[in-house]
């Protein structure tokens, strides 16, 4: 045999006949699933993603999977740190990514949508920036037999066959563990006590469950009230204007701030410290994400409650587009493992924070 030959049997006959007998001898070793990726923290779901099977460079029949991913935007640090996260584990995972940025409009999420659907891509993922509307377009893509991925942010649809998973946090409990600091926190301080709440973007999942999951668990003390609660679209220089708003009454100063992301609270930060106020003393505060800024802020004592919320949502999406590409059957809900960060553990955690 000449090695042209040679490397002809070793693929056709060698390899299919080696894993015969492995996948025989051995059911206990199958590959990596989705399920067991899951239930590793982030930084070990990095390394574990393996390269695309179906990808050997140089071989006649590789194909890589096309994946079209519609990003809702880029307002925020964690949304920064969600898409670089993607886009490393597509290169990581020799996945050709189809990369769309809709600025925070649904419209121009159904026009990137409709766009992969005409390029045939292979997977569909979205990130969608609000809750509602989105059976229509579900059904064009399920017509055209593309499998769809929604990631981060949950929809309402009736049909839930309209997406096969969806991969993201659970933000209505993001919302009852912020509750619960405060409850701690206030554990020896009589009301009223009054909150401001700085929520996300009016209708996006994250914004209506944490506020949901952080007014159902303050129910357990009647004298602690919301106050004050208006959207500030998760970004710092809407956290700031809002913000302001709140402190127009001396009168009227609330002593918690519940901001539904770090962005808002560091731009609350601002105005509070302009009015002479001292963050994390006269008010008390909390936010959801988790990132670099959020603690330093939490080290120098201005936040005092940092929840969790994981953006580095790439090696799991990639191992589900793959996992699709394979026939195989994912859970139709993906969670990431997330903490609550007080300011004791800021300082030991701040410089491993990767977003
Ligand atoms: O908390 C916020 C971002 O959807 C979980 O969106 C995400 C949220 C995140 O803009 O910072």
């Amino acid at each position: 045999m000449d090695t042209h030959n040679v490397r002809k049997w070793f693929l056709c006959v060698y390899i299919p006949l080696l894993l015969l007998v492995l996948t025989g001898c051995s059911e206990a070793s199958p590959p990596p699933s989705i399920s067991t990726l899951q239930a590793q923290p982030p930084e070990t779901t990095v390394t574990q993603a393996p390269a695309a099977a179906e990808a050997e460079p140089g071989e006649p029949h590789a194909r890589k999977i096309v994946l079209g991913f519609s990003q809702l935007g880029s307002e925020s640090d964690w949304r920064i740190a969600n898409t670089r996260s993607i886009q490393e584990a597509a290169q990581v995972a020799g996945i050709t990514l189809l990369f769309s940025n809709a600025e925070q409009s649904q419209e121009k999420q159904f026009e990137a949508i409709r766009s992969f659907v005409r390029q045939k891509v292979d997977v569909i993922a979205i990130a969608p920036v609000i809750q509602s509307g989105w059976e229509p377009i579900l059904k064009e893509v399920k017509q055209a037999g593309i499998p769809v991925i929604i990631m981060d942010r949950s929809i309402d649809v009736k049909d839930t066959s309209l997406y096969v998973s969806f991969i993201g946090s659970d933000f209505y409990e993001e919302g009852v563990k912020a509750a619960k600091y405060l409850l701690d926190k206030m554990r020896e301080t009589s009301g009223p006590i009054a909150i401001a709440e700085l929520q996300g973007t009016v209708g996006s999942a994250p914004s209506v469950d944490r506020g949901k999951g952080f007014r159902e668990t303050i129910k357990a003390r009647e004298d602690l009230q919301i106050v004050y609660s208006a959207p500030a679209d998760f970004t710092v220089e809407k956290g700031k204007a809002v913000m302001k708003t709140f402190l127009q009454d001396p009168g009227k100063r609330p002593q918690v701030l519940f901001a539904h992301n770090d962005d808002m609270a560091l731009g609350a930060i601002e105005v509070i410290e302009e009015a002479g106020l001292s963050p994390g003393k006269d008010i008390i505060i909390i936010s959801v994400d988790g990132t670099r800024k959020a603690f330093e802020k939490m080290v120098e004592g201005k936040i005092n409650c940092v929840v969790e919320c994981n953006p580095l949502l790439g090696p799991l999406l990639m191992q589900a587009t793959k996992e699709i590409m394979e026939g195989r059957t994912l859970p139709k809900r993906i969670m990431s493992p997330e903490s609550v960060y007080t300011q004791v553990m800021a300082a030991k955690e701040v410089e491993n924070r990767k977003y």
